[in-house]
């Protein structure tokens, strides 16, 4: 066997043991302790463009990058193949595909024995959080994709920085990971390797050890094990036990034209347009936005009392399609160079396109699948699931705190979702608790048929579904349990949003993108006991005139619909709420349960409240 970078640069016993231990399980051809640097990158970019795995795009019109095409198999994380193993089945709630650990650890170690058979095991020792953070986490991520190991250096600060702050005796969360499709002497190997059959693929969370085992994709949220696996799945089992939150929120910087500051978390489900808020361009003069991350935060309690918030990745694993400069022009320039592009077009000049991208298509061009394609040929040219990988400090829009260790003070929580239908443009909880309930009952229509059946409303809760690492029931627990830790007036104010009202006859409501400013200003105003709102069964919205809405064209129906109080849909949508509250058995809180009662007694009572007489405070 091969030692690629020979001597680890590590004294640590219990590291150098499991990579012992994991050669000997997986039998690879050869290994490489990542260092992290440039030339390592460029490297393994270049072996995979020998290998057919990487296109190099035109170096003109898109230096440093990279276009792969994945397997059609292998687009997506796989949801029903993701796994909590906790001693006890309780433990992983109604949420959570649930295995026995000793069951499955055996299950794991046949798949992995000899699975990197004529491959190399790279080692990748890498940190979420500045590593000067009080929150900052370290994975090592032993894989046998050079495809991870490039997009990893995208996404998380990695190498011998890592091993330096691990240190000789330093804790690590082990991050297994395999393609599952090991090479037998003079086999060929394909661009896209992996295990095709679905039903052995395991993307596995062990709640003891805290470790985690992926077998079989080479995708995203599947192979990137720092990501969903351990900044959300592991870490929000740690931040439980520590007292701190792992959420799946983006971060966001607003500027007031008075240059006051407010920084703000809003929980969305994926495929809700958390990129493009989370970089948006106001249209509100005087307003900017900076970003401080897309997709995850780290939240913790400060010695202050506040909450401040940290995003523990280094890069953005974004959405392709859709992404245009209409919908989000600051991702548009983050990705115009060393950027990984996955299934989407390439074109005949060696850029890319996809769908939406604001763009005229080209005339010709190759397809996610290598084939042949022309606009109008009837098939989609990139996959609905199509991502860029890209390095957050090309953002035009990044936020000169987003590397602050400490992370910054929350004013305001915004949950949402897409709903066609009943929930308002923008509601205001009224205490902590009725806010823990709002993020409790989110939910989105659901879009991508990649991921699931489009069309259908499924309940998130805190957008976290997919993401908690233990039962819900207790996650809504340590949501609540932090109002008593603090002063309540230091708590970030908590609102529910909606982009994606539509009317009776189909057409969206609300603009959205740049414009969702007006909506981020009223929560600014709210913030500073400013803005005007009406006290309503659901909450509190905006007052009929409190939206600025100067230079938009939006008539004045519209915008009475988008803010109005539909008592029937909320009746429909408590007993819904209620109906998944059921799920979720002994382990929700009573808190909850009173919210929603709460809310059904409040619906009962003013079932025709006018909001134009509401009263406004
Ligand atoms: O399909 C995947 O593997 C990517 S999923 C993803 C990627 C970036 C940010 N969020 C998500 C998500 O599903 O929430
Ligand atoms: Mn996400």
């Amino acid at each position: 066997m091969t030692t690629i970078n020979s001597t680890p640069v590590t004294a640590n016993r219990k590291l150098l043991n499991w990579v012992e231990e994991i050669v000997q399980l997986c039998q690879p051809a050869a290994v490489h302790w990542c260092d992290g640097t440039q030339q390592e990158y460029d490297a393994l970019c270049e072996l995979m463009v020998k290998g057919g795995t990487f296109t190099r795009l035109d170096g003109k019109l898109r230096p440093g990058s990279f276009l792969v095409r994945s397997h059609a198999s292998d687009v997506a994380r796989v949801e029903n193949r993701t796994y909590i193993c906790s001693p006890n089945k309780d433990d992983a709630g109604p949420t959570n595909n649930w295995a026995d650990p000793v069951e499955m650890r055996k299950k794991l170690k046949e798949l992995f024995k000899g699975c990197m058979k004529g491959r190399t095991l790279y080692v990748i020792p890498f940190a979420m959080g500045p590593l000067d953070s009080p929150l900052c986490r370290i994975g090592v991520e032993i894989t046998d994709s050079p495809y991870v190991v490039v997009n990893m250096r995208i996404m998380a600060r990695m190498g011998r920085v890592v091993l330096d702050k691990l240190g000789a005796k330093g804790e690590f969360i082990s991050c297994l990971h395999s393609v599952g499709a090991p090479l037998q002497p003079g086999q060929q190997d394909v661009p896209w390797p992996c295990e095709p059959d679905v039903s052995r693929k395991h993307i596995v969370h062990f709640t003891e050890d805290l470790s985690i085992w992926s077998y079989g994709s080479g995708y995203g949220g599947n192979a990137l094990l720092g990501k969903k696996c351990l900044a959300l799945r592991i870490a929000s089992l740690m931040a439980r036990k520590e007292g701190w939150f792992a959420e799946h929120m983006l971060v966001l910087c607003l500027t007031s034209p008075q240059g006051k500051k407010y920084y703000l978390a809003a929980a969305f489900p994926s495929a809700c347009g958390k990129t493009n808020l989370a970089m948006m361009q106001p249209t509100l003069p005087g307003w900017t936005l900076r970003c401080l991350g897309d997709d995850i935060a780290w939240i913790r309690l400060g010695a202050d009392g506040r909450l401040y918030a940290m995003n523990p990745e280094t890069g953005f694993f974004g959405v392709a399609p859709g992404t245009s400069n209409k919908t989000n022009p600051n991702a548009v320039a983050t990705v115009a160079r060393n950027s990984i592009f996955t299934n989407v077009v390439l074109r005949s000049d060696g850029d890319v396109w996809w769908e939406d991208m604001g763009v005229p298509p080209p005339e010709k061009g190759m397809d996610w699948e290598g084939r042949e394609w022309t606009p109008g040929c009837g098939r989609k040219g990139a996959h609905p699931n199509a991502r860029f990988t890209a390095p957050a400090a090309q953002c035009p829009a990044i936020d000169p705190d987003w590397e602050n260790p400490q992370g910054v003070p929350l004013s305001a929580i915004l949950f949402g979702g897409r709903r066609p239908s009943t929930i308002p443009l923008v509601n205001e909880a009224f205490s902590w608790e009725h806010g823990v309930f709002l993020g409790s009952a989110a939910g989105s229509e659901t879009t991508s048929a990649a991921l699931h059946q489009a069309g259908v409303l499924r309940r998130d809760p805190f957008a976290m579904l997919p993401f908690c690492g233990y039962h819900i029931g207790d996650y809504f627990a340590h949501w609540l349990a932090l109002a008593r830790r603090t002063d309540r007036a230091k708590l970030p104010r908590i609102f529910f949003v909606n982009w994606f009202r539509k009317s009776a006859d189909g057409r969206w409501l609300w603009p959205g993108f740049g414009e969702n400013s007006r909506v981020l200003k009223w929560i600014c105003e709210r913030i500073e006991g400013a803005g005007k709102a009406v006290r309503t069964p659901i909450g509190l919205l905006p007052a009929p005139d409190a939206l600025d809405m100067k230079g938009l064209d939006i008539s004045g129906a519209d915008l009475a619909e988008l803010l109005s109080l539909d008592v029937e849909g909320w009746k429909k949508e408590a007993a819904d709420v209620g109906g998944n509250y059921q799920k979720f058995g002994e382990r929700l809180p009573a808190e909850l349960n009173k919210e929603l009662q709460d809310l059904k007694a409040r619906l009962n009572e003013e079932p025709t409240m006018d909001l134009g007489k509401a009263s406004v405070r």
